[in-house]
């Protein structure tokens, strides 16, 4: 069973991922927002009736623990955050139709609606479990108030999630090696009492909905992993103040006053509180958030949909990043069904945004905040167009300000703005507007193809081909005014210029429509320029081929010129900041101690000379580097030690650009145990330093292969 081909009979909800209300707004944090925007947009412009629709994450630890740093009411410290981001969205051309907070009573209303639901039908039980403890605070630790090492990866993880490993959900009590982060002490285990949500109950039901669900492939196939025998029951509870009280029934007992929901059980729910508060907003004759959601509703529950699945409600389309994929293709169907709500049609895992080629770090406040970007005054359009097509939706994106100005004044000043600019003037000295005779059939025809095109990417939820559409018959307009050259032809062959330049005024609407999604400001404008009525935003792609205005003004430029002084600017500006965050972590500062060069204790223990034979150590060349999919840290090298290539997987992708690396002498470890690593054989080892993993070399030309002694 497959789903209709968009547009469909039924409304859409486009939803993106809730920000913690906890800190400011960075490139990192807006890709997810500007994918989903673009995409909402484009759904409309097809015919799809569409919300588009998100919230702030109010509770929590991660709002609890940074409000208890600056020693505020959690409440307060969120709702501010809360109402920066409900500005700074726009600011982006990042429309909701609804923008609500997990906090606010539908929300808190919804989610003990649900919580109900899942008791009714018998998917909670209670359990005792160990949580981490603070002995020293004698106060319990949940999820971001502890620290320690992932139990399936072994990386340093967080109490609920492995953030900067295998990127999976952490029960309380999982994590091994617990340390408070209120005291830095070693936590202890306690035994409490919590509510969990079964899991195992919609096994055979997740199994199906992977299979039926779209959107990118790390969201479809990571979560089978994870699904793999018997599912463990999901603690929905926390010992927390902060958050939504959980429901309890009358004969659940006083033990349960002192719980609240986990923080992931009330943020998704925000989703549908978020479209039902749209939907009241507009009326339900215009939207009817029930018919998106709740479809087949409560006679549904308790039945296998596996086999006899068919789509009754809405399509609901989640774009996320793509270190919450667990939540939102394993927990949240099952939570959705348990209370007998319709599933995601897809989900859309987002890649992470680099800057200047390394991991993006507030910590070492290697970021670029939106306010900063804003605050340089660039058009908020070329950010989103950077974003949107800088890579696929599911890889990373690399942000960097020389790399910003090279696209914006290559691509849109150099590409788009040009064509449209010299279009429109030579349209309206020549012929006061659109000349008065038909689109030729070979352009008419590239424009159907662009239309076609634009389709395809939207039911692909491709948005970077989205924007590419729209630049691609923008770059076919320069080289056809180019090559038919009007300016000679005006007085040579009058009937032919007007020709040309009716051709170029059609592609010039035609771009406004199809860039539209992606740089909706750029194309409000551009339709002004046209003369056009009414907003671009309201039309559909077909507009792309209805006949402009016979009559337009003279056109302004549509795009600037990003100057080098100013790139340098930013850059420099970048550059102190990062290194006065290092210097910061180098004079013990206590926040970014995890940054600090800190030299660990020299080895106590001696070894022969026989043992350091034993250790085969080569000069070696970097041949090819790849990444390895699904794994964010990893590299697949190739390395020449001079007998031979080796295959090694290495933990650089964070560190090092990929592209750069080929060419690089490095020193391998040759008779390191051999590895699997994401299902690739490791066969050496690469040396490195420090947490930058600064590469060993020689200084010399000793030969590929030569023994280090
Ligand atoms: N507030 C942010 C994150 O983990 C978290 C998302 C909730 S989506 C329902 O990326
Ligand atoms: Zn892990």
């Amino acid at each position: 069973m497959s789903h209709d081909e968009f547009p469909t009979d039924h409304p859409a909800v486009v939803t993106c991922g809730l920000p913690y209300a906890n800190g400011d707004l960075h490139v990192g944090h807006l890709r997810t927002y500007v994918d989903g925007d673009a995409l909402s947009r484009a759904l409309r412009r097809i015919g799809q009736q569409t919300a588009f629709v998100c919230g702030s994450d109010m509770h929590g630890t991660p709002v609890a623990v940074n409000a208890a740093k600056e020693g505020v009411d959690p409440r307060e410290f969120a709702l501010e955050y809360h109402e920066t981001y409900a500005e700074t969205f726009p600011q982006f051309n990042v429309e909701f139709d609804n923008y609500g907070h997990t906090d606010d009573e539908t929300n808190t209303e919804l989610t003990r609606e649900f919580v109900r639901s899942w008791i009714d039908n018998d998917h909670v039980h209670e359990k005792e479990i160990q949580v981490a403890w603070d002995t020293e605070e004698d106060q319990p630790l949940p999820d971001r108030y502890v620290e320690g090492t992932c139990p399936y990866c072994g990386e340093h993880a967080r109490g609920d999630e492995c953030d900067e490993g295998c990127q999976r959900h952490l029960e309380p009590g999982e994590i091994e090696d617990p340390v408070s982060t209120l005291t830095g002490n070693p936590a202890e285990y306690r035994a409490r009492e919590h509510k969990f949500l079964r899991l195992s109950d919609f096994q055979e039901y997740l199994q199906g909905f992977l299979d039926r669900v779209e959107g990118t492939d790390n969201a479809r196939n990571q979560p089978r992993e994870w699904i793999e025998g018997e599912l463990q029951d999901l603690c929905i509870t926390r010992d927390m103040d902060w958050g939504v009280d959980y429901p309890a029934r009358e004969d659940e007992g006083a033990a349960t006053e002192d719980l609240v929901l986990y923080v992931w059980v009330d943020a998704p729910i925000e989703y549908v509180a978020s479209t039902k508060q749209y939907s009241e907003r507009v009326g339900a004759d215009e939207y009817d958030w029930e018919q998106v959601w709740k479809v087949g509703g409560e006679e549904r529950h308790g039945t296998a949909w596996d086999d006899d699945w068919t789509h009754e409600g809405g399509e609901v389309i989640h774009v996320i990043g793509r270190d919450i994929i667990q939540h939102h293709a394993v927990f949240w169907p099952a939570m959705l069904r348990g209370a007998g709500y319709n599933e995601p049609r897809s989900i859309l895992a987002t890649g992470f945004v680099g800057i200047d080629g390394k991991a993006l770090s507030t910590s070492r406040n290697r970021a670029v905040w939106a306010d900063e970007y804003l605050d340089a005054g660039f058009h908020p359009d070329l950010f989103r167009y950077y974003i949107a097509t800088g890579a696929e939706l599911d890889t990373d994106v690399d942000f960097s300000w020389d790399r910003f100005q090279e696209r914006v004044n290559g691509e849109l000043v150099g590409n788009v703005g040009n064509f449209i600019y010299r279009s429109l003037l030579f349209a309206e000295r020549n012929y006061d507007g659109t000349p008065d005779t038909e689109v030729s059939a070979d352009v008419q025809k590239r424009i159907a193809e662009a239309i076609d095109d634009f389709e395809t990417a939207v039911r692909e939820y491709n948005v970077r081909d989205l924007a590419e559409v729209a630049t691609a018959l923008s770059n076919y307009g320069n080289e056809y005014i180019q090559s038919e050259e009007p300016w000679n032809l005006v007085d040579d062959d009058p009937e032919r210029a007007e020709q040309v330049i009716r051709d170029c005024v059609q592609l010039t609407k035609a771009v406004a429509v199809l860039l539209q999604p992606v740089l909706p400001g750029k194309a409000e404008r551009l339709w002004g320029q046209l003369d056009e009525q009414g907003s671009v935003a309201d039309v559909s792609v077909d507009a792309a081929l209805e006949a402009p205005p016979a009559e337009f003004d003279e056109p302004d430029e549509l795009f600037e010129q990003v100057e080098d002084d100013h790139i340098a600017d930013l850059n420099a500006e970048l550059r102190d900041r990062v290194a006065a965050a290092n210097e910061d972590d180098e004079d013990g500062d206590a926040d970014g101690a995890e940054d600090a060069a800190d030299l660990e204790p020299l080895v106590e223990d001696r070894i022969s000379f026989e043992e350091f034979e034993g250790v085969d150590m080569r000069v070696g060349e970097i041949v090819t580097a790849e990444p390895v999919e699904d794994a964010d840290k990893l590299l697949r090298l190739e390395v020449d030690i001079g007998h031979e290539t080796r295959q090694v997987v290495a933990g650089l992708a964070r560190l090092h650009e990929a592209d750069d690396l080929p060419g690089t002498r490095v020193i391998l470890l040759a008779n390191m145990e051999r590895a699997e690593l994401f299902g690739i054989e490791s066969n050496g080892m690469v040396l490195a330093a420090g947490d930058e993993a600064d590469l060993l070399t020689t200084h010399e030309d000793a030969p590929l292969g030569t023994r280090i002694k």
